[in-house]
């Protein structure tokens, strides 16, 4: 199935609402994924490594920004090139540095199932069937370009 204008629009739309929340949105997530699987904690080294508060970790907003951030990218690339154009290198790095980390596909159906509800909570008022579909189908492409560089960097 190809990705359409009106998918992208209500991706773009939903995330423009949502980034002025970006801090919230991001702690949101983690809480999410560690409420789902509490052991998905260890693979982060800087939540390992930190006694702090997960509300107080100045690393986590930003590692959740980048899934919101690069799935929202996904989307506007489906769009206009009907497959996703991360970099080259970029995609390289990230399937290696996941494959390294010790990411396993279920790690990717609770981040999906995370972001969506995380996204859900915060548009209630535009979500729709519709929205969670362009959501669902960016993230799942972006994943998918991601699994494609699971292995080591050579
Ligand atoms: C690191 C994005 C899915 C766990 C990162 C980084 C980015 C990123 C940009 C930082 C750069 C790097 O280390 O390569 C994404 C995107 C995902 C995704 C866009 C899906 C669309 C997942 C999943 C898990 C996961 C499902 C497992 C729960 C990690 C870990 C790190 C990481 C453990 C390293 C953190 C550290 O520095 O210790 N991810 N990620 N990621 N990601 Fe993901
Ligand atoms: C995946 N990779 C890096 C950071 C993340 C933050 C929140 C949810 C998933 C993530």
């Amino acid at each position: 199935m190809g990705f359409t204008a009106e998918q992208e629009a209500l991706v773009v739309k939903s995330w423009d609402v949502m980034k002025k929340d970006a801090a919230a949105l991001g702690l949101k997530l983690f809480l999410r994924i560690f409420e789902i699987a509490p052991s998905a904690r260890r693979l982060f080294s800087f939540l390992r490594d930190s006694d702090v508060p997960l509300d107080k970790n100045p690393k986590l907003k930003a590692h959740a920004m980048a899934v919101f951030v690069m799935t929202c990218e996904s989307a506007v690339q489906l769009r206009k090139a009907g497959e996703v154009t991360v970099r080259e290198s970029t995609l390289k790095k990230l399937g290696a540095s996941h494959f390294k980390h010790g990411v396993v596909d279920e790690h990717f159906e609770v981040v999906r199932f995370s972001l969506l509800e995380t996204i859900k909570e915060a548009v209630p008022d535009i979500w729709c069937p519709e929205m969670k579909n362009a959501w669902g189908e960016a993230y799942d492409q972006l994943v998918a370009a991601i699994k494609e560089e699971m292995k080591p960097l050579p």
